[in-house]
């Protein structure tokens, strides 16, 4: 059997395995892709919510890449949860300096259940620094706003947005509405001169924990995997969508995104 493609996830610890390194390190395995990760972050959090977070200091994030880095050639990298403002010239630098090309980034910059992750300095940090260096990043809406500091209500709000981002860096956006929002479920997929609107039917209930770092792990697992970058986005949306049809329901708070579903090739 060849060995499969490498995907790093940076990220944070969440003990509840919705988000963060354990979502995205099943999803990379969920697409056959060997998933290697570095922690930014402990949190502490159960399915009703976020209770403390401990970001770890820059000099061990720096050490855990590098030293992955110095022994793997990895395919593409998933960024989410940065930690601090401080954790984001480290990792910048470890891209740069690696020549990674193929770097998703999932914004976080606060929680579901409205725990901040990320503060302003962190936000400015992110676009002045790590925006340019990715192949694509993929805010939610409200990461959107946090962003570009202006209330996105509809779609042309959402170009506005595209194009403020492409103008501070990015090359490539997705902005999702995700397909829970009662107002508002199409994503836009900018590639600057190109933009479109991808229509998602609306689904009932409340929105499972996790979701965001399910599509941008599969969406990187997509890329390790040698797919375009439109295809990777179009198999991930397709990806959670079905996984949305079945969210879990083991813990007292949000439901989370189902991850066990193996697929019969891996049984030997
Ligand atoms: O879903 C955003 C997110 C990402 N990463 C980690 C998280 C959360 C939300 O709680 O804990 C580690």
């Amino acid at each position: 059997m060849p060995n499969p493609p490498l995907a790093l996830t940076i990220a944070g610890f969440d003990p509840c395995g919705g988000a963060g390194l354990q979502a995205d390190l099943k999803t990379f395995q969920a697409h056959g892709v060997y998933g290697l990760s570095a922690a930014t972050t402990v949190t502490v959090q159960n399915t009703l919510g976020v209770a403390e977070i401990f970001p770890l200091p820059a000099p061990i994030i720096r050490r855990q890449i590098d030293n992955l880095l110095e022994d793997f050639t990895i395919q593409a990298v998933k960024i989410g949860m940065v930690g601090s403002s401080e954790n984001i010239p480290v990792i910048s630098r470890l891209i740069k300096e690696h020549q990674i090309k193929q770097v998703v980034l999932d914004p976080i910059i606060k929680s579901q259940s409205g725990f901040i992750f990320l503060d302003d300095e962190g936000q400015n940090a992110l676009l002045d620094e790590l925006l340019p260096l990715c192949l694509l990043i993929t805010p939610n809406l409200k990461e959107a706003e946090q962003l570009c500091s202006f209330p996105i209500k509809n779609q042309p709000d959402m170009l506005k947005a595209a194009k403020y981002l492409h103008n501070r860096g990015a090359k490539n956006i997705l902005i999702k509405t995700g397909m829970l929002n009662k107002n508002q479920c199409s994503d836009l997929f900018s590639a600057g001169a190109n933009e479109v609107f991808r229509h998602w039917n609306q689904l009932d209930g409340q929105s499972p924990h996790g979701t965001g770092c399910i599509l941008a792990a599969a969406i990187t697992a997509n890329l390790a995997l040698g797919q375009s970058l439109a295809d990777s986005i179009g198999n991930a949306q397709i990806y959670l969508q079905k996984l949305l049809k079945s969210p879990l329901k083991i813990g007292h708070g949000y439901p989370l995104i189902n991850l066990t579903h193996y697929s019969k090739k891996c049984i030997i």
